[in-house]
């Protein structure tokens, strides 16, 4: 080998050595949304200690909970018009396809466990509300406040700001209290339409593959800023916050979930690799079919196949072009930050 062919052999072996981590297919496997390392790093260790998919899925999105991932899991953040925190989760497995989720859950923080509690002790899939509430005090869970200094300066400086933005539309308020009562009525012209922000809004959701190829799949929220009361997201849905089958593989989504729950994106991705498409196209596609009638929507998805081959996409608007998620499998070693270019 002349000297060139050498050097030309050595780039390829550094290249190839680079890209090892990425997209190689190795069990198990622990991806998950965002930048939340913690959460992989405890969904690794949940497997590592001879937990199942489902016990990993459940200590993760926990992790998330406790430490209330960008403001967007877990207790204090995302005040609804009351100025209340409330939660969504939902977790799945992808063996028996039973499903355990929670909607606008209050005053109970750990609602991916109380997911699995409606799993594992009821005939039901979804609780929601009071009830929801009720029900998880009757299994033990703490019934705590969820309200923190952050959470009330936010609602606050809502009020002040007369309640704008907020998700209400085609309603009047008197035009001298504009937070309501609200009535059918053509919109106010100081109405602004709440705006997500893409910063302080990121849903946990996660997918981790058993090395006997079992997987689970589980999101944890506190939804959306200023939400109507009683308003649940796409997060414990299954087939839009997250969806898995074993044969074919898992999927979760995060985003604007009053748009993205129209379109089963957890579903239509895993329906997708099924028949042998790859992961990376499969989160294009199901992000694609939503952006044909929402251009402009706040999503990105994240899926990964039976054999470990993953990938993720994201809808790309102004302020979000690049997507992080973390992936811990035995070629990354820790949870690794990857990200991916919207589309
Ligand atoms: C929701 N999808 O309740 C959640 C929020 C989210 O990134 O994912 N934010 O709409």
């Amino acid at each position: 080998m002349n000297l060139k062919a050498a050097y030309f052999a050595m780039r390829l072996c550094l290249i190839l050595l680079f890209l090892l981590p990425f997209g190689r297919a190795t069990l198990p496997l622990v991806i998950n949304t965002w930048e939340f390392q913690h959460a992989a790093d405890a969904a690794w260790r949940a497997l590592q200690a001879g937990g199942s998919v489902m016990d990993a899925v459940e200590k993760g999105c926990s992790r998330c909970e406790a430490e209330q991932c960008d403001g967007s899991v877990g207790f204090g953040g995302h005040p609804d018009e009351r100025g209340e925190t409330t939660l969504d989760a939902m977790i799945m497995n992808g063996n028996t396809m039973e499903v355990g989720a929670v909607g606008d859950l209050r005053r109970i923080k750990n609602a991916i466990s109380v997911a699995r509690a409606v799993m594992e002790h009821t005939e039901h899939t979804l609780l929601v509300g009071e009830s929801a509430s009720q029900f998880a005090e009757n299994m033990g869970f703490t019934a705590e406040d969820l309200t923190t200094n952050n959470s009330i300066s936010v609602f606050t400086q809502w009020l002040k700001d007369n309640c704008q933005p907020n998700n209400r539309k085609n309603v009047s308020p008197d035009p001298s209290k504009y937070c309501g009562p609200y009535k059918p009525g053509p919109t106010l012209k100081h109405r602004r339409r709440r705006e997500i922000d893409i910063h302080a809004h990121d849903t946990i959701g996660m997918v981790v593959i058993g090395r006997d190829g079992q997987i689970a799949a589980g999101t944890s929220t506190n939804g959306a800023n200023y939400k109507v009361p009683g308003r649940v997201g796409d997060s414990p849905i299954a087939g839009a916050g997250s969806y898995v089958e074993s044969a074919a593989g898992g999927a979760a989504a995060t985003g604007n979930g009053d748009v993205m729950m129209r379109f089963l994106p957890s579903y239509l991705a895993v329906e997708l690799m099924r028949i042998g498409t790859e992961p990376s196209t499969a989160c294009e596609t199901a992000i694609s079919r939503i952006k044909r009638h929402n251009p402009g929507f706040f999503g990105a998805i994240i899926c990964a196949n039976s054999t470990g081959h993953y990938g993720a996409a994201c809808n790309k608007i102004p302020g979000f072009t690049r997507f992080p998620f973390v992936v811990y499998n035995s070629q990354t070693n820790t949870p690794l930050l990857q990200s991916v270019d919207c589309f």
